[in-house]
């Protein structure tokens, strides 16, 4: 595997699964693979999780590590070809990429959706001028439509927790001060479908994400029958996808927050969110310190999927 931007690239769900599996049980056995090879990280926005298990993962596997926070103590970058660059930013993308590529044998970048431009977020321009213009092999720490690391490690705890072979699993909107990308909800829908779980997706009206990432699931907007019978809850906030709302608020209804109620008519589902998480936004504090909770679960999961990407993208060196 060159590049990882999304579950494409992963090739058989049932084999990267299992490699994950193995590399939990010993999550050193490639400890070697990396010597002598450096990873950058590139943080064109915050993180913890991506952060910290990417770290860890390039650890694991022997490899050097080099983060650069774009908007600590770097140049502010154009991205815009054509520019005139007499404002605040005194260097380009187009020269940033190959230098960064010059430093390194992999890179990450983290660069979310910015909301300016539906096309240039969905067109993914700053992950691809990475592919296209670094030399080298580049994965998504979340781009600006998909969160790849994470629904892989998403995929791996639903695996260890399901006890029917097609868990009904729910991805539910609920509501959040910011507007926040599609990139988590999209990617997951995205992974699911490969799983081919029974997914079933709510949300607001007007909160419809892109059909290429649905698929066939089904849509429900009554969040009380979304939750019937519902194996594994996965909370999320995004911001409207369609037309002239992009990027755009339309819904602050707080019954949308998932708590008791509707934990109660599921089949005493898990709950799950990638995190960070607004308690009492996005989900009550009883439901995510429940017993069924998964948030801490999950995001250990991100230490091995990272691993297993890491591992594949150094193999194909
Ligand atoms: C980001 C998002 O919703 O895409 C990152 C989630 C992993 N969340 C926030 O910015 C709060
Ligand atoms: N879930 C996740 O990617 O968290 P961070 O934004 O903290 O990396």
């Amino acid at each position: 595997m060159r590049h990882f931007t999304s579950v494409k690239e992963i090739g058989d769900l049932k084999t990267a699964i299992q490699e994950a599996f193995e590399i939990k049980a010993n999550r050193y056995k490639y400890s070697h693979l990396g010597k002598n090879k450096t990873l950058m990280m590139v943080f064109f926005n915050s993180s913890l999780r991506t952060r910290l298990s990417t770290q860890k993962a390039a650890l694991n596997l022997g490899m050097n590590v080099i983060v650069l926070d774009i908007n600590q103590g770097a140049w502010k970058l154009e991205t815009e070809r054509g520019v005139i660059m007499d404002g605040d930013k005194p260097e380009h993308l187009l020269e940033a990429i190959p230098v960064m590529g010059c430093y390194c044998d992999v890179i990450g970048v983290r660069s979310f959706a910015r909301f300016e431009s539906k096309d240039d977020d969905y067109n993914e321009t700053i992950l691809n001028q990475f592919i296209k213009y670094s030399g080298r092999p580049v994965f998504s720490m979340e781009a600006a439509t998909r969160h790849p690391l994470q629904s892989f490690a998403d995929l791996i705890t639903i695996e260890e927790h399901k006890t029917v072979e097609r868990p009904k699993v729910v991805l539910t909107w609920a509501p959040h001060p910011k507007a926040l990308p599609q990139a988590v909800p999209n990617s997951f829908a995205e992974w699911m479908n490969a799983a081919d779980y029974d997914l079933v997706i709510t949300h607001p009206k007007g909160y419809e994400l892109a059909p290429e990432f649905t698929g066939n699931a089904r849509i429900e907007y009554d969040q009380m029958k979304a939750f019937e019978n519902a194996d594994f809850i996965y909370a999320k906030n995004w911001a409207a996808y369609n037309g002239d709302n992009y990027g755009k608020i339309l819904c602050t209804d707080r019954s949308w927050t998932v708590g008791t109620r509707q934990m109660s008519v599921t089949n005493n589902a898990y709950f799950m969110h990638c995190l960070p998480v607004r308690r009492n936004m996005i989900v009550s504090d009883d439901v995510i310190e429940s017993p069924r909770s998964l948030v801490i679960p999950e995001a250990a999961n991100r230490e091995i999927s990272a691993t297993v990407v890491l591992k594949r993208i150094l193999e194909s060196l």
